[in-house]
């Protein structure tokens, strides 16, 4: 990823309420807008080259959009979005932005990109209450302290029986996670369909060899407990299993349902170690790296209720453990087997 070593010591910690810096909001971008006309219907022969210059200058007005509308810190690069007003919620431009943070946090532009109240409060905290109230949330096999609801990956690879069971009954689990928000669009699948329509890339669900759909819209709770630092790698959990060649990028999306009063921050150290170097900062017999070994983080951020949060889940991470009150999320990892590549979604 293309962060500085000098990021490391840079190390300013994100604080709920108001910031310092000045995110660009809706009424700014709306009056930064270009008071052009479109160009005029294009007609007989020339139809085609102009629709293709039309095209390209709607890209340029997103773009130049986008340039208003995200603020990013250089001294921390983290990139940041919103939060929209009721009525821009659901527009396009405030939806393109979500594939312009995925976008730039893989390609290594930024570590990090927050796309604030994504999802207005209340909706949040209901959804919250049903993964919070389910029958059906479970352990982790490997980190006991945090429930889950739906079918992990990462659980699901430990053999080749429980593999073949987890490609099996994926597409159920999509389904039981639908009805849980229903009539509410599961949050993952919202995303989903946002950089899906307006995205410069197609998201697909990941599948196997044989053409089954992998598992995702994973929703989580962690009572008190964090996790330790740790990587997310589809290559390194999926020996067995032949995808569309390596991953070339691999981004971690989190849809925040409820937050904690005190902790529950996530912490991303500017680090993403080779195999080797992963397993000398292992802890023996967990999941888990050593934070000892590790220094400290170098960005940490406090999600809020309905906020999104992409970082690339190569780069070694944790989340804090939390006080007074749940940390509940709906999360999904996006991988891309190209640059510029489609995306490819699973939890
Ligand atoms: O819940 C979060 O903020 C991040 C969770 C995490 O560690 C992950 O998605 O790998």
């Amino acid at each position: 990823m293309a962060l500085t070593g000098a990021r490391r010591a840079n190390i300013v910690e994100m604080q709920q309420g108001p910031r310092p810096l000045v995110v660009a909001g809706i009424h700014s971008c709306r009056s930064a807008r270009p008071t052009t006309a479109p160009p005029p219907k294009p007609a007989g022969a020339s139809e085609f080259a102009s629709a293709v210059i039309f095209r390209q200058f709607t890209h340029f007005v997103a773009d130049f959009q986008m340039t208003q509308y995200v603020s990013t810190d250089t001294s921390r690069g983290i990139l940041e979005c919103g939060p929209p007003s009721a009525e821009e919620r659901y527009s396009e431009r405030y939806r393109r932005q979500i594939s312009e943070l995925l976008n730039r946090v893989a390609d290594g532009e930024s570590p990090l990109g927050i796309l604030r109240a994504y999802l207005p409060g209340d909706v949040a905290l209901e959804q919250s209450r049903r993964v919070r109230s389910h029958r059906l949330l479970s352990a982790y096999e490997r980190a006991p302290e945090i429930k889950k609801l739906g079918s992990p990956y990462y659980d699901a690879v430990r053999t080749a029986k429980t593999e073949a069971e987890y490609w099996c009954t994926a597409s159920q689990a999509i389904s039981q996670i639908r009805a849980m928000f229903a009539p509410q669009l599961a949050p993952i699948d919202s995303i989903r369909l946002d950089l899906q329509d307006f995205g410069r890339q197609d998201v697909n669900p990941l599948r196997n060899a044989l053409g089954q759909v992998a598992f995702a819209g994973l929703a989580r709770v962690f009572d008190s407990a964090g996790t330790l630092p740790h990587c997310d790698r589809l290559d390194w959990d999926a020996p067995r299993e032949r995808f569309r060649g390596t991953p070339t990028s691999q981004v971690a999306a989190n849809v925040y349902l409820e937050v904690p009063e005190v902790g529950g921050e996530i912490e991303i150290w500017d680090l993403v170690p080779s195999f080797e170097e992963h397993e000398g900062l292992s802890i023996a017999n967990s999941y888990g790296l050593d934070r000892r070994k590790l220094g400290p983080p170098a960005w940490v951020v406090k999600p809020r209720t309905g906020d999104v949060v992409f970082f690339d889940a190569r780069c070694v991470h944790a989340v804090r453990p939390s006080t007074h009150g749940l940390r509940v999320t709906s999360s999904a990892f996006l991988v891309q087997f190209s640059k510029h590549g489609a995306f490819y979604i699973y939890s």
